[in-house]
């Protein structure tokens, strides 16, 4: 139950004002707790840094890809509790997501040939950007096994929108955003053809296979991705990995680093030697070094062809006009990094000891002075290393991935091979410190990274299968989330985070004061298009519609009923129920099911949401809340009756249950005592500022919803009286009850929040 559902009760029942929680301290000292569990002062202050007491929100917010959940995990730092999982490519029951109407509608534009996908393969997070600062307004997500990209709304942790990538079989390089979120990058991974369901055989590979990198369209205020005006660049194939826009002296640009620019195609069951030999033999990949703002141009002119509809600017194009260049990096790059301040691109080389730092300043000169080393197979401009890189830093086995701390050319690059995180200079090219992680070190990722600000203080190292390190739970091990303090020249580990949810890649932090979501949607809201909902019904409006065999049910729900309480229909109808919550108070979410169906919503307040399935089988089917929103969430209920065809009833009353007149007295005497509370509470709140406080007014408006009704039931239980039917009279006294509890609920939840938030008084 509910704490203050259980308080409206108990407060109602003894009228009188709660307890304070008293506070019991154990006799235990620090001292005795320390030798107690076996720690150390160093395991005391990590616990200090992290602990966020009971009550307390923590600094930061991340979002961490959910690897092949297809979801996206939310967790707070330092405290590193999860907050949220978000559905984003595959159904998640408790959001309703895929088993109600209008989030299968989302999950449904990522069909790709005609086919749905339930499943994604998430890599990089990446929040929206406003002049290369987090604005905390959007989140984007890329799906690497099924090119796509998937954009969630931060108002309401809601994914609005997933676009499938138009000429690509992979995707691995995005999401990246541009400084304004302009455009959205995403770069292929694994060449493939680009027109689709087009079959070459792998000796045309180099001619045929390609790779490339597409920059979707962002509308902000819309807050959707913009088909129609994204485009892509043709890319050879070179296995494209991660990509970075460029920002402040580099914006404008953007650049995508690659590995097996050998353009090997394995073959081990022909005997070949398999891809990791073939695709390592060089010493040098390539990174691509893109001028998307003048690409934008060109397809704004008409040098774009038209490849399944979409904007592709072919490398020929892209190689005349001087929008494309690559640079060699050393051996099995992975990651390309730009620096805070836009001067640098940070590339680490798998198989190298090295990670390599270009400057933006030099590959322009390299370009103005048209000097190039060579041509790669297709014509592309190739800017010699030594041209273009400001220092190479050998850093240690295995580097990966780099972030940025808030101190000027301070970086982190996780070491795969070594499971160490190195600290160091990229301007003087020097290591300042190394810490040991757990274990397999992939990303890591520092408060606000990715932007032009960082915030420092923390890093989180994105660790793989933690073996050894908690209770084991089978092979399948859990990952491991371990948060490091940077705010000081050592580095120290704080805390580790098993993560019991895919395999995520990368992760972005973000001030948590910058997010502002909402608690609730206007009423009639449809959540994943934001806009109103036709199925929506205001109280008073709720009906069930039949067409043919088409029932349409449009329901509402508010504490603690389902309105209509009985839907009837014949076996093979197509029902249709919507339903709108038409609650304010912001935890009253209702959940609604059909027994057997497969289908759950979740209504959060003022949303309206739909479910549709055939009703296949005759029988009974009884449907109910999920959500445990009211001391009589139970109640919450209704059937579905299924009839045979052509059904005919032979009973026509329901049983009664027997009343008395004292029954009907004593229920009375419950209502005057329960508007009594209710009398006092408004004396309160009308006496202070209620009308600055938003949440407040909201709960008010819900109240008097509530109240609103008693008029009708009062009327219901008098007539009955006087007819001495003291089962009706009771009923709908009892109604009148229920109509004061959910009143008074809100009114001392709402003069609790008046009290706590310095309500003052009015007059
Ligand atoms: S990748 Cu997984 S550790 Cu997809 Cu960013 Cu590097
Ligand atoms: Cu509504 Cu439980």
């Amino acid at each position: 139950m509910k704490k203050m559902s259980k308080r409206a009760i108990s407060l109602l029942l003894a009228t009188s004002v709660g307890l304070t929680a008293s506070a019991v301290w154990s006799a235990e000292t620090l001292q005795d707790v320390l030798k107690r569990r076996n720690l150390s002062q160093q395991d005391l202050l990590a616990a200090a840094k992290t602990y966020v007491p009971t009550g307390k929100r923590d600094e930061f917010v991340t979002f961490s890809s959910g690897g092949q959940s297809g979801q996206v995990i939310v967790y707070g730092v330092p405290s590193m509790r999860i907050l949220k999982y978000l559905a984003v490519f595959t159904p998640e029951p408790w959001q309703g997501y895929g088993y109600d109407e209008n989030s299968k509608a989302v999950l449904e534009q990522g069909k790709i040939d005609g086919k749905t996908i339930t499943w994604g393969d998430t890599h990089h997070p990446a929040i929206s950007e406003t002049n290369g600062e987090y604005d905390g307004q959007f989140l984007f997500i890329n799906d690497k096994a099924n090119p796509r990209l998937a954009v969630i709304d931060l108002r309401d942790f809601e994914t609005k929108q997933i676009v499938v990538n138009p000429i690509f079989k992979s995707e691995h390089g995005g999401a990246f955003v541009s400084p304004n979120t302009d455009y959205v990058i995403e770069a292929a991974q694994y060449a493939a053809p680009l027109e689709n369901k087009k079959f070459y055989p792998l000796e045309e590979f180099n001619d045929k296979y390609r790779g490339g990198v597409t920059y979707w369209k962002f509308d902000r205020k819309e807050g959707r991705i913009v088909p129609k005006d994204s485009f892509s660049l043709e890319l050879p194939p070179y296995s494209q990995d991660l990509s970075d826009f460029g920002k402040g002296p580099s914006d404008g640009w953007s650049f995508t680093n690659s590995f097996c620019s050998e353009r090997y195609v394995g073959g081990i069951e022909k005997g070949r030697p398999p891809y990791e030999a073939g695709c390592s033999a060089k010493d040098t990949d390539y990174l691509h070094v893109i001028n998307w703002k003048k690409a934008a141009e060109l397809v704004a002119a008409g040098k774009a062809k038209k490849i399944n509809g979409h904007n592709v600017i072919m490398m020929d194009t892209a190689v005349k006009e001087g929008i494309l260049f690559l640079v060699p990096e050393p051996k099995s790059p992975h990651g390309v990094d730009v620096t805070p301040d836009g001067k640098f691109m940070i590339v680490a080389g798998k198989l190298d000891t090295h990670v390599s730092v270009y400057s933006f300043e030099k590959i322009q000169a390299a370009i103005k002075a048209g000097k190039f080393e060579s041509k790669d197979p297709y014509g592309i401009p190739v800017i010699a290393l030594k041209d273009a890189v400001h220092v190479q830093v050998p850093l240690g086995l295995g580097p990966l991935h780099t972030q940025y701390d808030s101190k000027a050319c301070i970086a982190y690059t996780s070491l795969y091979v070594d499971s160490q995180v190195a600290k160091w200079n990229y301007c003087e090219g020097k290591v300042l410190d190394k810490l040991s992680v757990h274990y397999n070190i992939g990303h890591l990722m520092s408060m606000e990274g990715d932007s032009t600000k960082p915030a420092g203080k923390y890093l989180v190292a994105l660790n793989k299968l933690a073996i050894d390190r908690f209770v084991p739970v089978g092979p399948l091990h859990p990952q491991n989330h371990q948060l490091i303090d940077i705010s000081n020249d050592k580095m120290q580990l704080l805390y580790d985070m098993p993560l019991p949810l895919g395999e995520p890649h990368y992760a972005v932090s973000i001030a948590a004061s910058k997010l502002k979501p909402g608690v609730r949607y206007k009423v009639g809201t449809d959540s994943r298009t934001d806009k109103p909902h036709p199925g929506a019904a205001r109280a008073g409006e709720e009906r069930v519609e039949r067409q043919g065999n088409k029932v349409t049910v449009y329901g509402t729900l508010i504490r603690s009923h389902i309105t209509p309480e009985t839907i009837e229909a014949e076996v093979g109808d197509e029902i249709t129920i919507n339903l709108t919550n038409l609650e304010r108070a912001q935890d009253e979410t209702h959940g609604f099911t059909v027994s057997t169906y497969n289908v759950h919503a979740s209504v959060e307040p003022g949303k309206t949401v739909s479910i549709k399935f055939k009703a296949d089988r005759e029988g009974v089917y009884p449907y109910y809340c999920t959500e445990f929103c009211s001391a009589l969430h139970l109640e919450m209920q209704g059937y579905l009756l299924v009839k045979p065809k052509g059904w005919k009833p032979t009973k026509t009353s329901l049983a009664k249950a027997s009343y008395t007149e004292d029954d009907y007295k004593a229920t009375l005497k419950k209502v005057a005592d329960t508007q009594a509370v209710i009398d006092s509470v408004v004396g309160y709140i009308t006496s202070v500022n209620y009308k600055d406080f938003p949440d407040v007014v909201a709960m008010v408006e819900d109240a008097t919803d509530q109240l609103g009704k008693i008029a009708d039931a009062k009327a219901k239980h008098e007539a009955a009286a006087g007819k001495k039917d003291w089962e009706q009279a009771n009923l709908w006294a009892e109604q009148v009850w229920q109509y004061q509890v959910k009143a008074a609920d809100l009114g001392l939840r709402a003069k609790t929040y008046l009290e706590q938030n310095g309500a003052k008084k009015v007059k």
